[in-house]
């Protein structure tokens, strides 16, 4: 064996010597700091609701939505175990209500979003007032707003929670209060938000009431896949993407949060995607319909065969490519509008 160069041992001793300041040479690890692209520790993963829906039935028999307070099973990342996130920066989970039940009023500097994936009737409660759900809409819960939820008909619903928690753990810059009553008085008719907001007109003498995010607070599935039906009329398919919209803040055409951005988006039947990458993970919730995810990452191509009310994560960087053989409509969200305010997001479709 060689003898080890004079200055490596020199170094290691240097390095010994320097630990106990709490000081580390950047040589050894800017290659890690600075990699030439973006190597996510995250990984691609599928849950399909076969599989996940016994699961939230024993956990609807085993714990209240009130004892709880929020009835969620958390999707995490295989390969973030532990760190309740699916990428780097969002948080997913299911949540479900049964009949009767009340998930109490609290609010947090965290924004949330909700995509009803089953069941029809239940409730979300935005600083005073309701919103029914029904699958496929899409229902923000701005950052600091009071938010409770109930179910008064005779169905169990589950939506799709998307939150910035591990955007906001990073910041460090999370509160949250309970509120007083389990859940909060009605102030506003069901509806008087889209009333104002909804029509492309907005109030001569408002503001925005909830600041960045939109004061639209629920965005019907019936009005979204009406519009993607509209544009199928009028327009062909995008070869990466079908056809596919952006959810928007009516009084700024930009994103409804300031966090995230969510999508919805049409593959026609018989589509075959061309592959493209962006810097912003993505996760989906499939609406309707069914099709295949092909996603490559430098450990090789994973292939995700979904159906209606399955939920699958696309890591950042990694290529992905949507085949679907009877057609499809897709819900995603991503951490765009971030990455877009630091001038770092990045997007690649190859042919
Ligand atoms: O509904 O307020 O999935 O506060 C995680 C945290 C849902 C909610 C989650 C929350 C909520």
């Amino acid at each position: 064996m060689n003898a080890p160069h004079p200055s490596a041992t020199a170094r290691q001793s240097l390095y010994r010597d320097m630990s106990p300041l709490n000081l580390t040479p950047l040589w050894e690890v800017l290659h890690a700091l600075v990699p030439p692209q973006p190597q996510s520790p995250c990984v691609p993963a599928l849950w399909t609701y076969e599989e996940l829906r016994p699961c939230l039935k024993r956990a609807g028999e085993l714990i209240t939505a009130e004892e709880a307070v929020r009835r969620v099973l958390i999707l995490e990342n295989p390969a973030l175990r532990g760190q309740s996130a699916i990428t780097q920066s969002l948080y997913a989970g299911l949540q479900l209500i049964l009949p009767g039940e009340v998930a109490p009023s609290h609010r947090h500097t965290q924004s949330a979003l909700r995509f009803i994936v089953e069941g029809s009737g239940a409730y979300t409660a935005v600083d005073g007032e309701r919103t029914t759900m029904h699958p496929g809409d899409f229902i923000i819960t701005p950052s600091w707003t009071w938010h409770d939820h109930g179910n008064e008909v005779d169905e169990p619903v589950v939506w799709l929670d998307g939150l910035d928690i591990p955007m906001v753990r990073f910041f460090d810059a999370g509160f949250a209060e309970n509120g007083a009553a389990r859940s909060q008085a009605v102030s506003r008719p069901e509806g008087a938000s889209f009333a104002r907001y909804g029509h492309n007109m907005a109030p001569v003498r408002g503001d925005a009431p909830f600041g960045a995010a939109s004061p639209i607070f629920s965005y019907p599935y019936e009005r979204s896949r009406e519009a993607l039906h509209q544009l199928e009329r009028s327009a062909p398919p995008d070869a990466w993407d079908g056809w596919k919209l952006r959810y928007i803040n009516p009084l700024t055409g930009g994103t409804p949060m300031p966090t995230i951005q969510p999508f919805l988006q049409r593959l026609p039947a018989g589509f075959e995607g061309q592959p493209s990458r962006q810097t912003d993970s993505a996760v989906y919730s499939v609406v309707e319909g069914a099709g295949t995810a092909y996603i490559t990452s430098p450990q090789g191509t994973v292939r995700f065969d979904f159906q209606a009310r399955d939920h699958f994560v696309v890591p950042s960087w990694q290529m992905l490519r949507l085949q679907s053989d009877a057609g499809c409509v897709l819900f995603s969200f991503t951490d765009r509008p971030v990455q877009q305010a630091l001038g770092i997001h990045k997007e690649e479709r190859l042919a």
